[in-house]
């Protein structure tokens, strides 16, 4: 039976970087997941009879939510669900069951690298039929209904047992419960060399991935223990855990700390990395070496072709704006277009559907190619064991040719987390009044070439998406800039990226915090960050 509940808008379901993100006690207010995703079902057209994939990161309400999911897919007219055993999918399989299946969308639930439990963060994604985020014109048009809607439809029916395979019906709609991992281990194995990289395992090359207690861990324990033969243990972390062991399932170097010691230890293995809650970040670390993942994207774009499926070459590089230039270099020597594109995976999808690019990444630990339409953090890990399998050389000797041969981008972001809003705000705006004098002045020597606030022309369906971080360029390829996190959940969290280009390789081997001291401190004197925000010092360092 399909029963149509009255319900009343809430005003605060605005989709940011990477969909709806709030607190779980938000969200179990009466009919708030309901309403947003009748929202969506409701910004749609055209969906009836078709398949709908539902899955999340395993965090604390995951389970809960997906039941209202199916029971309103279903109420909605979907002709059938596709979700994980245990409600649980990495946001890049979900991706890739999508495209598999040519499901209508899909919807991920995960707040990704933000902590779990009932009073920490959930979140609700929608993506379309290419496997990828929905673009901002449909997360407008959702937003724009939540502000009005007064009911939804449900399926007034019993839960479906998650954890059993198989088919099972609600309300006349068959749902799918399928094997979280196999048809993402499947696509891994179509990519890339495993048997190249198994003879490396076999012959004594020791890696750890920590899992960190989130969605990762099954697909990591199946693909590099027991497919690839990395030894048992490998593996840290690998039971996904409603509240992550309480820690932030954000693979950088404040929270997977422990690996980052492990790594830079005499006895540290080959290869170290992790992945966030959703599966879609990374974190590459060799023995004595942390890539910025940055230089990560570079390097990955410029060794692609010694894996499989990248064979062909790329047909060009997508990262965004906050990225460092190092990806530019390498198009720029392969002779293929560099995109860059605002913050957030969704603008990259129209760029891998016409085929313009062939690899995408951003700052933040994510990388991603156009096997999915997610930043895939297995993936990049993937990609980097196949390089390393083929080279036959160590991370840190892979890296430093990379810098001698491409001059080396010093990179940092600085993160204030839960600055007050109005500050926030204000120190965004005072820069962008500011925008036009900027040019021309100097800063404890360096010059000021340009300064904006970033807007972005899609080449392919034209769409202009305006505020996306303030830039401010330096003679000589130097660069600050300035803008807002859309993922936060409590204030505001100001993101400072600085970046310098070195091209002398005698200078490659300073400590990063140190080659960018002189930006940083131009940073506070243009932006007055210490002044407005009342932090002497970033939260993050990454
Ligand atoms: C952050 C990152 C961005 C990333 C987004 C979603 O967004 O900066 O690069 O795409 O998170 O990643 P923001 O608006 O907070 O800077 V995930 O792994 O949280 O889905
Ligand atoms: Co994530």
């Amino acid at each position: 039976m399909i029963t149509t509940v009255k319900t009343k808008p809430y005003d605060d379901q605005k989709p940011g970087t990477s969909g709806l993100r709030k607190k779980v006690p938000i969200f179990q207010q009466k009919n708030y997941a309901e309403n947003f995703i009748q929202s969506i079902f409701d910004s749609l057209e055209g969906f009836a009879g078709q398949t709908l994939v539902i899955g999340g990161d395993g965090r604390y309400y995951n389970r809960e939510v997906i039941q209202i999911a199916i029971k309103m897919a279903a109420a909605n007219g979907f002709g059938q669900v596709i979700v994980g055993r245990g409600g649980i999918l990495s946001t890049p399989a979900a991706s890739n069951l999508i495209r598999k299946n040519k499901a209508f969308g899909g919807i991920i639930l995960s707040a990704s690298h933000n902590p779990g439990g009932p009073t920490e963060d959930f979140g609700i994604k929608y993506n379309i039929g290419n496997g990828g985020p929905a673009p901002e014109k449909i997360t407008d048009a959702i937003f724009a209904r939540s502000k009005v809607i007064d009911s939804y439809k449900i399926a007034d029916a019993a839960d479906i047992n998650l954890d059993l395979e198989g088919k099972h019906t609600v309300a006349g709609m068959s749902v799918a419960v399928i094997d979280p991992v196999t048809d993402y281990a499947e696509l891994m194995e179509e990519l890339f060399d495993f048997g190249a990289i198994r003879d490396m395992f076999a012959g004594g090359f020791r890696m750890v991935f920590d899992a960190m207690s989130a969605v990762t861990g099954p697909y990591a324990k199946e693909i590099l223990e027991n497919r690839l033969g990395a030894p048992k243990g490998s593996v840290l972390n690998f039971m996904p855990l409603p509240d992550f062991g309480g820690h932030h399932p954000d693979p950088n170097l404040v929270h997977a700390r422990a690996l980052y010691e492990a790594m830079m230890a005499d006895d540290a293995p080959d290869f170290g990395a992790a992945s966030d809650g959703d599966g879609d970040r990374n974190l590459i670390i060799g023995r004595g070496i942390f890539v910025t993942p940055s230089d990560s994207l570079a390097l990955l774009a410029a060794n692609a072709h010694l894996a499989p499926g990248y064979s062909k070459g790329l047909a060009g590089i997508a990262r965004s704006m906050p990225t460092s230039g190092a990806a530019d270099r390498v198009a720029e020597k392969l002779g293929i277009g560099l995109y860059e594109t605002p913050t957030g995976w969704k603008f990259f999808g129209n760029l891998l559907d016409a085929g313009k690019v062939t690899i995408c990444g951003e700052e933040s630990a994510g990388t991603g190619s156009d096997h999915v339409r997610e930043k895939d953090g297995l993936w990049a890990v993937l990609l980097w064991l196949n390089i390393l399998a083929v080279r036959k050389e160590s991370v840190l000797d892979i890296v430093q040719k990379h810098w001698a041969t491409y001059g080396r981008n010093y990179y940092s972001r600085h993160d204030y987390e839960e600055v007050e809003t109005e500050a926030a705000n204000g120190l965004i705006e005072d820069l962008r009044k500011r925008l036009a004098d900027l040019p021309g002045k100097a800063f404890d020597g360096r010059v000021v070439e340009m300064a904006d606030d970033f807007a972005y022309h899609d080449p392919i369906d034209k769409s202009v998406s305006k505020h996306q971080g303030i830039r401010i360029l330096f003679v000589g390829g130097s660069r600050i800039v300035f803008r807002l996190s859309g993922t936060g959940t409590a204030g505001a969290t100001l993101r400072v990226y600085i970046e310098r280009f070195e091209p002398d390789a005698s200078r490659h081997g300073m400590e990063t915090q140190e080659a960018l001291a002189d930006l940083i401190a131009i940073a506070d004197e243009i932006a007055g960050i210490k002044a407005r925000t009342g932090r002497s010092a970033p939260s993050v360092i990454t």
